[in-house]
This record gives structure tokens, sequence and C-alpha cells, in this order.
């Protein structure tokens, strides 16, 4: 089984019309995506998929914000991928961020950071499963 990572054009994203933006990028560096959705966060969907933070100060902040209009999700793959758009996303803090990632280009708020990607491998299976049908991941 080829490496696949989830990312996720948060609604921040959305709202600004980044979306062709990131796409081109992605694009443009030959990554290959094998599924993708615009779809509206169920809370449910929101607490399961942010569940490493529940209890934390930023916690409702983030449910909140996840679940406050659509977002885009999609599975890339390739050899190293959930590396590749880890450093793509950039630091978590926007303002950390280096220039040419998606969030030290485009945003400036630490909610509000435009884009979530797959922290492991692990990771990456788990939320893969939480957003994505099997027969909606392509490619093959
Ligand atoms: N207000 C606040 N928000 C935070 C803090 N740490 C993380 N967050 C938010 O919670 C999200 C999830 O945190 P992490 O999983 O640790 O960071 P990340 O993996 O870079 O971000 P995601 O790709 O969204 O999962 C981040 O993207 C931030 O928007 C914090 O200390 N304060
Ligand atoms: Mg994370």
């Amino acid at each position: 089984m080829p490496e696949q990572t989830f990312l996720m054009i948060k609604p921040d994203g959305v709202k600004r019309r980044l979306v062709g933006d990131i796409l081109i990028k992605l694009e443009k560096k030959g990554l290959k995506i094998v599924a993708m959705k615009m779809l509206q966060i169920t809370r449910e969907l929101a607490e399961i998929h942010y569940q490493e933070h529940r209890g934390k100060g930023f916690y409702e902040e983030l449910i909140k914000f996840i679940t406050s209009g659509p977002v885009v999700a999609m599975v890339l793959e390739g050899e190293g991928i959930v590396e590749i758009i880890r450093n793509f996303a950039g630091k978590t803090n926007p303002k950390e961020a280096g220039c040419g990632t998606i969030r030290g280009d485009y945003a400036y708020d630490l909610t509000q950071n435009v884009v979530h990607t797959s922290d492991s491998i692990v990771s990456a299976k788990r939320e893969i499963i939480n957003f994505f049908e099997k027969a909606e991941i392509l490619g093959k």
C-alpha cells in the first residue's frame, strides 16, 4: 500500500477562495491527489478528528471554527507524502511558518491557519478513514 496522507482546506481557506491556489501548488509540484470532496463537518466528526486535543484550552474554539463552513478534504499519495505535505503546510503558528508554505504565505492567525495536514502515517490512516469511504479513494 503506497503512503497516503490527509489534507483539508479549512473553512477560512474555502471562504477566502484559496482552494484553487492550493490545488495549483500541489499539482505543480507533481503530487498525486487520489480523493477529494467538499463537505460541512458536523460537531460529531470534528470531535473524532480532533480527539487528541480534547480538554485543551483552545479545543472549543477549534471545534467551532472547523464546523463554521465547508471544507475541502483530500487524500494524497506517494513516497514520503506525509512529511512532504506537512512541510507544504508550514508550522502550526502562521507567524512562524516559512515563506513558500501555505501557512507562511496565506495565514496570520493561529486558529484560522488555512489547512490541516496529518502529522504521521498512523494519524493519516485514521483521518482518511474518518472522512472517506474506501471506494472514494481512486488512483490505482
Ligand atoms: N488558540 C490556540 N490554537 C491552537 C494551539 N495549538 C494548536 N492550535 C490550533 O489547533 C490546531 C490543531 O493543533 P495541532 O494538531 O497541534 O497542530 P497542526 O497539526 O499543525 O494543525 P492541524 O493540521 O490543524 O492538526 C492547529 O492547527 C491550531 O489552529 C494553541 O496553543 N492555541
Ligand atoms: Mg494536528
